[in-house]
Parts: structure tokens; C-alpha cells; sequence
């Protein structure tokens, strides 16, 4: 793009709310209202060049000077705007959400990933926040995603498998975005019900796909247009988010991409088939420690989510217990990274889209997975369970204008979160009933009054049955998970508790140890207790049948 080109973008692209929403934020601009609205130099959003009112000059420049130097950027970006010290027009930024499927938290370089380098996803956390304790509420794609969209666990918004669309009767972000006049666009992967392509309410573009797709020459929904978008997955919808990005907006827009990596059954594209064919892998070594560990682990470890399973195809013949057969785990894990690696320079020309046209900095950018990934721990692939790789996901953020360069947030932090934090940064209405919160204090460094304990829920699936039910709840510390059989009675199967902060990894069921019977004791009123809360109780869930050592039927794999 030239730059006179860009320079007419910038001007077109005033991001202000549409005049109704300034209604809601209208009121003296400080107590005693001194302040008049229209004089404020101040805004929400990036100060501009030459956007300050002469008027503002004087005593009110004077006393915002003070305040900055006394108090401080921070307590600013989070207080002033409750007070009205906002322009006429307000800035919303624009927002970018990029989602990938099933990439685990610590698939990023600035996890401290040993081999796989990511230097965009990288750039986010520099410029922006990385959230080191953010996990989802039921580590399954469609109910994460519904949880992303909703701010409602899975119970509540009745996406409790992967064949149940999103409910059109109920509420999301970018439909309360897109009734603020965001234009609101989704490409890529939506994976809410099977056998649909068709456009879901609340977008302006659309262009997705039938189910999980494929990573080369995908059939998409173009706006109710069909068209086979030849070549890598990932480029692809890269492609299209980047052309949506460049084209004229009149006002704010939220772009949603879907990616299908790393979800399997993992292809890389050429580039990166070899990269990491000199790395190393092996099975961790949890794989091989599952004394203590419920009985529902070992029937799992030669099915389709066990280490010693099919693989995705990497292993053709199997199961393969043997030592030898590490060598195509090793294989499916560096195919695993290596689709990542193409993610990353998709989320690079992302960004780079977003600076030439002068939009990065007012933008809320935000990049994470709808859920995590075993490879091996506890003898396990895939999901499911409520082990740290599986609940624990990526989320960086970077939005200059309220999130300090090289934040990290150690606080825990859920899917159900997005929804509304999003909302919240962008002045839009707040979704009601929901079970998440806004986020927005606490990585502007608030941290008061926010949640010490989570609970989670996973239903057992016919379609793969490999997992029982799950429910569980974490605390900074301590993690307690038992498998209820579905109907009211006894559980079958062992519970598991966990001492986080001496056994992070998991090792240690202490679920019979007496010395640890008052803080078991202590975790299960907290189940309960947060279930009440969030109305899953009374809790209904499938029968638990078993694990079982079938294959799952191709076309949902
Ligand atoms: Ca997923």
C-alpha cells in the first residue's frame, strides 16, 4: 500500500462510537463536573498528533500533568475514563481475536518452548501481556468456543459436544460488538456443528467451512458463495483475514480467525516438513509413572488417545508398545510444531497488515487456543481431561493503550473471561448472567477481588470414548479431580488431588494421603460450591460406558 493510500485509511477510520453509545458514558466529566466534556485532551485510546483541542491548554493541562506524574499511566488508564475525562469521541480500538485449535500454553517461544521459535506470537507478549495461567473450562473444541464466545460454561450454554451448533437465541461478544456499529467479520474454522457452512448471525463477512476441514483445499462458505481455496489451510484464511483488514471500515471491526492448526491430523506445509527433523523427542517421562493414577489411564494408553495408539496415521501399525515406537511420536510431535510455525508467520503479516495501515496501536489484538494438548503426559494424547496440558492454554494480548509492553499475569484466567473482557475494553454492552469476568483491572495491574478457585466439567462422548466424566476444581495450589459415573451414584473410578506447587507436573495422586484429608475435604465443598454458584447443580452428564478400544468414525476425526 502507498502511503497516501494509508494515510486516507487512518483518516477514514475514526474508531468513535456511534452516537447512541456516548449516551451511556455522558455526565461531568469529573466530580463537580469542572471539566467540560469537550475541553478533555484526554483520551481512552493512543494520543494522536494534532488531535488535542487548544482549549485544553491552560489549567486543565496543567492539572492533568500533575495527576499523570503523581499517580501514574496505569491507575489513569484504568480510572479516568469512569470519570468522563474522555474526548468527544471516544476511541474504541479495533478488535483482532485469532484462535487456534488445540495449541498447548507452552507451544510459544516466550513459554520457553526448547525448539519451536515464534517470534510473532512472541512480538504480542513483548508488546503486550502474556497470560502464564490461562485455562479453559472444558477442554473440548466447541465447548471452549462457545465458552469464548458466550462468557458461559458449557452446561449453561448447551455446547456439550462437538455436533451442537452455537444457539442462535443466544447472546455473544461480536453480536454485542457488531449492536455498538462494529462491522464484524469470521474466517476460517468455526467448528460448531458438523455439517454446516452456513453464515451465523452477528457477522457482516463470513467464510468458513463444514467441521474440521482440511489442511490443503478447504471447500468454504464465502458469504453464502462456495469456493475450494486452493492450497495451505493457514495461508488461506490468512489471505482472506488480511484482504478483509485492508479493505475500507467506516468505524470499528472485530476480526474472528479461526485456524485449524495444530489440530490433527497435523500436515506442515513443505517449508517446514524437515525443520525439526534433528530434534530429539521422547516420551516424557509421566507416561511411565501412573502408580497411584485412576484405572481409567492404563486401558487409555493403546486406543486413539493413548501414546501407544494410531497417532493420527503417524503409526500405521498399532498398538506399539515397544521402545522403537517412540519414533513416530517423536514424528507426530515435530509435524505438531512445525504446523505452529506457519500460524506464527500468519499472526506475523497479521501484524504487519495492522501497522501499514496505521491501525496496530488501536487495535486489541489477541491471540490464543480453545484448548490444550497431551503429548504423552500421563500416558495421554489429545484432551480431555483435566490434567495442566489439557486445561491450560496460550493467551497473549497487546492493546498499547491499556496493556504495559512485557506484562505477564499470573492470575488464573478463563475462557468464559474473553467474552467479557472484550466487551469491557471496548465500552460495548456487558453480555448479562454470565459466569466470566473482565480481565481489564487485572492486567492493568489491579489484581483485588479476583478468583482464587474454578471449577471444570467434561461429559463423556460415545464418539470417543476415552475419557469418563470429569469434574474438578483448581485453585492456585491445589487441584482436585473426581469422574462421576453419570447416574447420582458412587464414583467407579479413583479421584485425583494434587499439590501444585511441590508436584506441578502431576505426579504425585494424593487422593489417600491422610495428611492431605482436610485440604480434600476443603476442595470438594469448593466443587460444590462453585457449581451451586454457576447453576450446574444439579449436575446431569451421559453414563459413563467406558474407555474403549475402538476407533473413532473417520469423517470426525
Ligand atoms: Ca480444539
Amino acid at each position: 500500500m502507498n502511503a497516501h493510500a494509508s494515510e486516507t485509511r487512518r483518516s477514514s477510520h475514526p474508531h468513535s462510537l456511534p452516537h447512541r453509545f456516548h449516551d451511556l458514558r455522558a455526565g461531568p466529566c469529573r466530580p463537580g463536573g469542572a471539566l467540560p466534556r469537550k475541553d478533555c485532551g484526554i483520551q481512552a485510546g493512543p494520543a494522536r498528533p494534532g488531535s488535542e483541542s487548544p482549549s485544553c491548554r491552560g489549567v486543565v493541562q496543567r492539572w492533568l500533568t500533575a495527576v499523570i506524574l503523581t499517580i501514574g499511566p496505569v491507575w489513569l488508564s484504568t480510572h479516568l475514563e469512569g470519570y468522563g475525562l474522555c474526548g468527544e469521541k471516544t476511541r474504541v480500538p479495533n478488535v483482532v481475536f485469532i484462535l487456534t485449535d488445540d495449541q498447548r500454553w507452552d507451544y510459544m517461544s516466550c513459554a520457553g518452548h526448547p525448539f519451536l521459535k515464534t517470534p510473532n506470537m512472541d512480538r504480542i507478549a513483548r508488546e503486550g501481556a502474556r497470560f502464564t495461567n490461562m485455562f479453559v473450562t472444558t477442554s473440548l473444541c466447541s465447548p471452549s468456543r462457545a465458552s469464548l464466545l458466550s462468557g458461559l460454561y458449557a452446561h449453561a450454554h448447551s455446547v456439550v459436544n462437538n455436533f451442537t451448533d452455537y444457539p442462535n437465541r443466544l447472546p455473544n461478544f461480536p453480536r454485542q460488538l457488531k449492536a455498538a456499529g462494529y462491522e464484524t467479520a469470521y474466517i476460517g474454522k468455526w467448528h460448531m456443528n458438523e455439517n454446516s457452512d452456513e453464515p451465523r448471525p452477528g457477522f457482516d463477512y463470513w467464510a468458513s467451512h463444514k467441521g474440521q476441514a482440511q489442511y490443503y483445499d478447504t471447500p468454504f462458505n464465502i458469504n453464502g458463495r462456495r469456493e475450494v481455496l486452493k492450497g495451505y489451510y493457514t495461508h488461506r484464511v490468512t489471505d482472506l483475514a488480511v484482504d478483509w483488514i485492508k479493505r475500507p471500515h467506516a468505524g470499528p471491526f472485530l476480526l474472528m480467525l479461526g485456524h485449524k492448526a495444530p489440530h490433527t491430523p497435523v500436515v506442515p506445509e513443505p517449508k517446514y516438513a524437515h525443520v525439526y527433523d534433528q530434534i530429539n523427542i521422547c516420551y516424557p517421562a509421566s507416561a511411565f509413572d501412573l502408580e497411584g493414577k485412576p484405572d481409567w489411564i492404563r486401558p487409555r494408553l493403546t486406543t486413539w488417545h493413548g501414546i501407544y495408539g494410531p497417532l493420527w496415521d503417524f503409526r500405521p501399525r498399532f498398538p506399539d508398545t515397544s521402545a522403537a515406537g517412540v519414533k513416530e511420536f517423536a514424528a507426530f510431535v515435530r509435524a505438531y510444531a512445525a504446523v505452529i510455525k506457519s500460524v506464527d508467520d500468519g499472526l506475523g503479516r497479521i501484524l504487519r497488515t495492522l501497522e501499514e495501515t496505521g491501525q496496530l496501536d488501536n487495535t486489541l489484538v489477541i491471540f490464543l487456543a480453545d484448548n490444550g494438548f497431551f503429548l504423552g503426559e500421563h500416558g495421554m494424547m489429545d484432551k480431555r481431561a483435566m490434567h495442566e496440558e489439557s486445561i491450560r492454554v496460550p493467551l497473549v494480548v497487546r492493546y498499547p493503550p491499556r496493556i504495559r509492553p512485557g506484562t505477564v499475569v499470573d492470575r488464573m484466567v478463563l475462557n468464559i473471561d474473553l467474552a467479557p473482557s472484550i466487551l469491557d475494553i471496548c465500552r460495548a454492552e456487558p453480555l448479562s448472567g454470565i459466569h466470566g469476568r473482565s480481565w481489564k483491572r487485572l492486567v492493568a495491574g489491579d489484581p483485588s477481588g479476583w478468583r482464587t478457585s474454578w471449577f471444570y466439567e467434561y461429559n463423556y462422548e460415545k464418539q470417543f470414548p476415552y475419557t469418563p466424566n470429569v469434574r474438578g476444581v483448581r485453585t492456585d495450589d491445589w487441584k482436585y479431580v473426581h469422574y462421576p459415573h453419570g447416574d447420582g451414584g458412587p464414583d467407579r473410578h479413583k479421584a485425583e488431588l494434587y499439590n501444585l506447587k511441590s508436584d506441578p507436573k502431576e505426579l504425585k495422586n494424593l487422593i489417600a494421603d491422610p495428611a492431605s484429608a482436610a485440604k480434600l475435604a476443603e476442595l470438594k465443598t469448593e466443587l460444590a460450591r462453585l457449581m451451586q454458584q454457576c447453576g450446574a447443580w444439579t449436575d446431569r452428564m451421559p453414563i459413563d460406558e467406558g474407555v474403549k478400544d475402538v476407533l473413532p468414525e473417520k469423517s470426525i476425526r
